[in-house]
């Protein structure tokens, strides 16, 4: 808060003074008669606080705000359609289906999805996976991984490399352009070196593409990126340009599957300018409710691509299908309904 002093014959007159230089908000902090040092200015000293700007909660940003907007229709919609739901199964007197409904809503599958499946459309229809790497048509297979901090980037990277480019004895590279932590870089790539296999840092877009002109030879090449927070996405910008316009660089999105539906739902819409192909699910040992996995799939008709279980490299890694994803969703599996025939 400012503060700032007026002297005026009386303290009218100088709440008068205050609010035409300082604005209506400026409050009376303390009044009192004036000392004889500074009578000669007026009888009252009457001191104003004013709020500064710095301390005035800051505008939420445009993006910000049509982000909250998005979420709170989303949830609208949401808490309508179960409503809606609810009423028609409760209307229909069938109580198997409304507490297949509640289950299926209650594992995060999207309302509208759950009210499908209860109806009899199979689950696996709505959605799809794809865990070819690469992108079809290709000369060869150039995968980025690219998500939020800490959702398991480079490790899924390293279990993948093992799997389809040590295992299956194809010549295999990675490049790294997570300069943000040398360390983690270096990690990376000491790690990839005990696997024998080669890894390079790259710092700007630029060096990124020369390097893959330059790794012409290789049938497969995987690049880590940094794990970009929702204030530093702007960092990321010349990446992002670079990754979506390259039709031959298949980018995986990944997130946690354990991160709550609503920051799935807002963290993919920030990732949108990367334009990624696929959604790559990490962490499914951590949550036991796999819905809202296949809800951002079919809501954005991105494929899933693998879903890592836990922390072992390579094992904790499974190219995703769609009857373990439904499975998972309908959990216990004799109450399996809605998996394609
Ligand atoms: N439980 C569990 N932990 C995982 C899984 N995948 C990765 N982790 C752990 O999550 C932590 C972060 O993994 P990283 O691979 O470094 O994540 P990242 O996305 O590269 O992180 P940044 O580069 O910092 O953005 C590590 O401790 C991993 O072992 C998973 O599927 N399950
Ligand atoms: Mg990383």
């Amino acid at each position: 808060m400012k503060l700032k002093s007026y002297f005026s014959g009386t303290v009218e007159a100088a709440v008068q003074l205050a609010h035409k230089e300082l604005g209506e908000d400026a409050l009376v902090v303390n009044a009192r008669r004036s000392t004889p040092e500074t009578r000669h200015l007026g009888a009252y000293e009457v001191v104003f606080g004013v709020a500064r700007p710095e301390a005035v909660t800051p505008a939420p940003r445009p993006d910000r705000v049509a982000e909250e907007v998005a979420e709170l229709r989303r949830q609208i919609e949401r808490m309508s359609q179960s409503l809606g739901a609810v009423r028609l199964f409760t209307s229909s007197g069938s109580s198997n289906d409304l507490e297949l409904y509640s289950r299926l809503v209650a594992n995060d599958l999207d309302p509208q999805l759950a009210q499908l499946a209860v109806e009899g459309k199979a689950l696996a229809e709505t959605f799809e996976v794809d865990a070819i790497l690469g992108r079809s048509g290709a000369p060869r297979r150039v995968v980025a991984l690219v998500g939020p901090p800490g959702a398991g980037k480079t490790t899924t990277l390293i279990k993948l490399a093992a799997r389809y480019g040590l295992a299956a004895r194809k010549p295999v590279h990675i490049l790294s352009t997570d300069v943000y932590r040398i360390a983690a870089a270096d990690q990376l790539c000491s790690l990839a070196s005990i696997l024998g296999i080669g890894c390079e840092v790259l710092d700007t877009a630029a060096a990124l593409a020369q390097a893959l002109e330059g790794h012409r030879s290789k049938d497969l090449i995987f690049i880590d990126t940094p794990g970009l927070a929702s204030s530093e996405m702007e960092d990321g910008a010349d990446l992002a340009r670079f990754l979506a316009s390259h039709p031959e660089i298949d980018t995986h999105l990944v997130l946690p599957a354990s991160m709550k539906p609503s920051d799935l739902a807002r963290t993919i819409d920030r990732y949108k300018f990367f334009q990624p192909a696929k959604l790559l699910f990490t962490r499914l040992d951590e949550t036991d409710r796999y819905g809202a996995l296949v809800s951002e799939s079919a809501r954005r008709s991105l494929p899933i691509s693998f879903l890592s279980t836990g922390q072992q490299i390579p094992d904790d890694l499974e190219p995703a299908t769609q009857a373990r994803l439904v499975e998972l969703v309908f959990g216990a599996p004799e109450r399996r309904m809605g998996t394609a025939a």
